[in-house]
């Protein structure tokens, strides 16, 4: 088999990198080594920046996503006897969508799938090789058990946080950094009407809770929780109690309904630099992982691959290796920038036990709803910087 651009990964990133190169001529295989049911129905992030909006809707995969998708103008903040409203379009001329990343995939894959370029699920043994050379490839084991070498120009390392292709990066030297945070996510997928318009995202004595959601019919809502905490101990009445406790409001409820999903999602900040190894680039999850407080987990996957596409294309078409050698730097940028702010509004909102913090963290709080100057920076990094600032 050969390609120009084998990609490890049937993610967003993957999935992306795979539509934005054929757009422009550059032909590519994606290797997954799960199901496409099980790819399809990966419950996880919810919202979308707007430049990802836009790179969906330009990359023609635009169409469901602005019939079911829903616009966000805005977030609230909360903390015991505030709401607050943070109107994004005033204050910085932006807004987020509402579209989980589930339906993301599945645009994508269908996509792929009606006419795009082949991409081979529940493969194994999935390995890249020969990286420092013009000519890598990629060895594997395809779905009826038999063994592949997929020749290619370049291998895009699209696979995740547990893929091979970061280690394959950093044999060759490089650095990870690392924050474990000392608490989790308590995530319930409900059939309940959102009782809210726009996320609410509460700081309480107990804990943080988000009211977020994936339709007018659907709602996503999460608890901090502690690290150690087992699903199994959680009864849909006890999730429902601590968040009627956690966002409680004078005249205003959560709106309860049958608890479709739930799970503990543990946080952490993580960057591996750099983002590339000869032949080899790594994009999303594969590089970085980012506490999910501040939405940008596929956000930033997304512009990765769009600056990875452009730099593709560059090399494989125009000879030239401008792009191809500053990508890795370009995208650390704005993976730092996002992991700061993810960092700054999880320490903001998450108990972390200590009465000190809680004064610091409500003091923040009262900062950002009251000063715009506040609440724009807050806004700006939420909604998305634009692409290379
Ligand atoms: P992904 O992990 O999505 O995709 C990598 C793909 O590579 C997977 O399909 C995997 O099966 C495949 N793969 C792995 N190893 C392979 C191998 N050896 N061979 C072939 N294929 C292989 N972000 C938010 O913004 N908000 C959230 O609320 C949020 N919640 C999350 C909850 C969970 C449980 C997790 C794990 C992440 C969450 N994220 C959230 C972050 C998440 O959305 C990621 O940022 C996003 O999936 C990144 O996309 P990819 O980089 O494509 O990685
Ligand atoms: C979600 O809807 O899954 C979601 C929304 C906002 C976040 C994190 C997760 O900050």
């Amino acid at each position: 088999m050969r390609t120009q651009v084998g990609i490890i990964g049937a993610g967003p990133a993957g999935l992306l990198l795979s539509r934005l190169l054929a757009l422009q001529g550059i032909d590519s295989v994606v290797l997954e080594n799960r199901s496409r049911d099980y790819v399809e129905a990966r419950v996880r992030a919810g919202i979308l920046e707007q430049h990802t909006v836009d790179t969906l809707t330009a990359a023609g995969l635009g169409d469901r996503l602005h019939r079911q998708g829903l616009e966000h103008s805005g977030i609230h903040l909360q903390y015991p006897g505030t709401r607050h409203t943070l109107d994004f379009p005033s204050l910085c001329g932006r807004s987020v969508w509402v579209y989980g990343q589930t339906e993301v995939v599945k645009d994508l894959v269908a996509a792929q799938l009606d006419g795009g370029p082949p991409l081979l699920f529940e493969v194994s043994d999935v390995q890249p090789e020969g990286v420092d050379t013009d000519s890598p490839r990629i060895r594997f084991t395809d779905a009826a058990g038999a063994p592949q070498v997929l020749e290619c120009d370049v291998v895009a390392g699209t696979d995740g946080f547990h893929g091979p292709s970061r280690a394959t990066v950093q044999e060759a030297g490089g650095r990870v950094w690392e924050r474990t945070y000392p608490y989790a996510w308590l995530g319930i997928l409900a059939d309940a009407t959102p009782a809210t318009d726009e996320l609410v995202y509460a700081w309480h004595p107990e804990g943080f809770a988000l009211y977020s959601m994936r339709s007018p019919s659907v709602s996503r809502l999460y608890l901090q929780v502690d690290p150690s905490e087992r699903i199994e101990d959680w009864s849909d009445e006890r999730i429902w109690d601590a968040l009627d406790t956690r966002m409680a409001l004078e005249g205003w409820s959560v709106n309860r309904g049958p608890v479709t999903e739930k799970s503990i999602l543990p946080m952490r900040s993580f960057v591996s630099a750099p983002m590339r190894r000869g032949r080899l680039f790594l994009a999303g999850d594969a590089a970085h992982i980012v506490p999910p407080t501040g939405a940008k987990g596929l956000n930033l996957a997304v512009a990765d691959v769009t600056l990875l596409a452009q730099a593709l294309v560059r090399l494989l078409q125009d000879k030239e290796t401008d792009l191809v050698d500053s990508y890795s730097d370009r995208a650390l940028a704005r993976v730092w920038r996002c992991t700061h702010f993810s960092w700054w509004m999880t320490s903001m909102l998450h108990r972390s036990g200590d009465d000190f913090d809680a004064q610091l963290q409500l003091a923040q709080l009262r900062r950002v709803c009251s000063s715009e100057t506040a609440a724009r920076e807050l806004a700006e990094n939420y909604t998305g910087l634009p692409l290379g600032s």
